[in-house]
């Protein structure tokens, strides 16, 4: 590191630094007041210079008060004070004029804000509950059942996130704060020099599908690589990784990033990845039904994937006509998120569901969907055995209970118990 550059980088950590401990708190008091509840947050913050002209930047917010625990063991992420943060960090950022410099300044701030009674005044809205009747079952060639009804409607709207990028956040928004075991499911549509730079995860499992374009991903025990549409790259977290997942090609970079939580035991496991290459995924064609499946089961193709956590995810396209009868394991959590289209789903005389919606399935062994429209219906299918533990969530760190949070930020800060790695490295442009 060349004097110069030392310079340049303890200039903008500085620089940083007294803006970071000034801008978040108003934007944390401004979102706090929104909330209806009074601003009552601690912010700490761990710096790492990574290389020259690049600082980055860790920021994370903690409430003061100790949230009282809701009965799933889930902790509310402020999704509006995440947004507040994001936009903080990105006038900072231009403030700094760092605007067009990759990587210069990110945050992945993610916060316990308040207690769950907040979390719940801030929702105004009640999801809208449909119910199945006995009555209702799906076409005699159903090979299943019990249906599943569809008990949760809720629309992914676009928010900020990660460094100037857009995501459509399902699962993990406040309406849907999680569905044991998934934690998260965001589309996402980045375009240079937007992305998702060094950032760390513990505790659980991302599985990135591309839709349309190529994503690059690096991390810092330099396993490096670069998706195109049509592949997925399943990531076992585990005890450990920091990695940058940045868009590869020009124009808009388009797929969806699921977050699959992992039992207490393998929440330690050393991390792992399994990559498949789109001509590699399992795909299925009856009647009009394409399946391209990305775990588990589905028209008679099988994933090769190996998921720790019980998992199906299968890609769905339907054409102008067509229905499917989709077996889903009893027990199992279920979801589905519409890409394209309108369809029907769970039972016949549903009003369709268009694209951008989630659909919570209810208790069953099956779903079944019917394309009615003239145009083609795409869709995902999620399901999952539920774990059945405690959830602590900080930003990118899931873990079981407060302490071993605690413990997971201090082995990122400092470097230990699987982030030996993570205080020499940083991506490269
Ligand atoms: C993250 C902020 C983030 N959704 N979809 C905070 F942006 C992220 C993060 C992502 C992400 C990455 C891709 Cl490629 C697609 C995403 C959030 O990286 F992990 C935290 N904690
Ligand atoms: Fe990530």
């Amino acid at each position: 590191m060349t004097p110069r550059v030392r310079k340049r980088v303890v200039c903008n950590l500085q620089i940083a630094r007294v803006h970071l401990m000034e801008l978040p708190r108003a934007a944390w008091a401004a979102a706090a007041a929104r909330a209806g509840q009074p601003p009552r947050l601690n912010l700490f913050f761990t710096h790492r210079i990574t290389k020259p002209a690049v600082v980055v930047n860790h920021a994370w917010g903690i409430s003061s008060g100790v949230p009282s625990p809701r009965p799933d063991g889930h902790e509310p992420t402020p999704t509006r004070a995440e947004a507040a943060m994001t936009t903080t960090m990105m006038r900072l950022r231009q403030h700094l004029g760092l605007a067009s410099s990759p990587a210069a300044i990110y945050t992945s701030a993610i916060a316990g804000l308040g207690n769950n009674t907040a979390h719940h005044r801030r929702r105004t809205t009640r999801p809208r509950i449909m119910s199945s009747s006995a009555s209702d079952s799906a076409s005699p060639a159903a090979p299943f059942e019990k249906p599943r009804a569809v008990v949760k409607k809720v629309l992914a709207e676009s928010q900020p996130e990660g460094q100037g990028a857009t995501v459509r956040r399902s699962i993990g928004r406040h309406e849907l704060r999680s569905l044991d075991p998934f934690l998260l499911l965001d589309k996402f549509s980045v375009s240079k020099p937007a992305g998702f730079p060094d950032h760390p995860h513990r505790g659980f499992e991302t599985v990135t599908y591309m839709l349309e374009g190529a994503f690059t991903h690096q991390d810092f025990a330099g396993h490096k690589g670069t998706i195109k549409t049509g592949d997925v790259q399943w990531m076992t977290a585990g005890r450990g990784i920091v990695h940058s997942e940045m868009p590869a090609g020009d124009g808009v970079q388009k797929g969806l990033q699921l977050w699959i939580n992992l039992s207490s035991k393998d929440k330690v496991i050393e991390p792992r990845y399994q990559e498949l290459e789109s001509k590699d995924i399992s795909r299925a064609e009856v009647d009009g039904v394409e399946a391209r499946v990305i775990a588990g089961e589905a028209l008679g193709a099988a994933s090769p994937v190996y998921t720790r956590t019980p998992t199906m995810y299968v890609d769905f396209t339907m054409r102008p006509g067509s229905r499917l009868h989709q077996p889903v394991p009893e027990g199992w959590n279920a979801f589905v998120y519409v890409v394209e289209g309108e369809g029907v789903f769970g039972r016949e005389k549903a009003a369709p569901t268009t694209a951008h919606h989630c659909l919570v399935l209810g208790p069953g062994d099956g779903l079944s969907v019917w394309n009615r429209s003239d145009r083609s219906l795409r869709f995902v299918l999620v399901a999952g055995k539920p774990l059945g533990e405690p959830v602590v969530q900080h930003g990118p760190f899931v873990m079981n209970s407060r302490a071993e949070i605690q413990q997971a930020m201090e082995d990122y800060y400092y470097g230990k118990n699987g982030f030996e790695r993570a205080s020499q490295w940083s991506s490269s442009a």
